[in-house]
């Protein structure tokens, strides 16, 4: 999408630290991370929120959740430790940029609820 930050972050139009990339995915660091580790994973094509995966990203959401995060996990080496994965869904959910995206947060201790 023309307007969209993360569209641009894939087609690399914008710069990110890039921690791991294929053809479907991107994962990169936050802008303004919230802990000593805050990556970004995204689909690489345009999917607004979680609301809109459909029948046919099946694929892509097993792969997101069962081969990038758990690696990326393991590369930053927070896997044993433990990490929270977060996906802020529509406005009372906090999402700030509409395009689907997994928080990976790790590299200290989580507190639980969340605000
Ligand atoms: P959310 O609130 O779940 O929509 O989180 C959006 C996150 O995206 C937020 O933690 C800041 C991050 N972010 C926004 N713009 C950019 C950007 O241009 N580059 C990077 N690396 N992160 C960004």
């Amino acid at each position: 999408m023309a307007d969209c930050i993360f569209c641009k972050i894939a087609s690399k139009e914008a710069k990110s630290k890039t921690v791991f990339e294929d053809e479907t995915v991107i994962a990169f660091r936050d802008l303004d991370p919230k802990a000593p580790e805050h990556i970004l994973v995204i689909p690489k094509k345009h999917v607004e929120s979680i609301n809109d995966f459909k029948e046919s990203d099946k694929n892509l959401a097993a792969h997101i959740l069962v081969d990038v995060i758990p690696k990326i996990a393991r590369d930053l080496k927070i896997s044993e430790k433990g990490y929270r994965v977060v996906i802020n869904t529509g406005d009372d959910g906090g999402q700030t940029v509409n395009h689907l995206h997994f928080h990976i947060l790790g590299g200290r201790s989580m507190t639980w609820p969340p605000g």
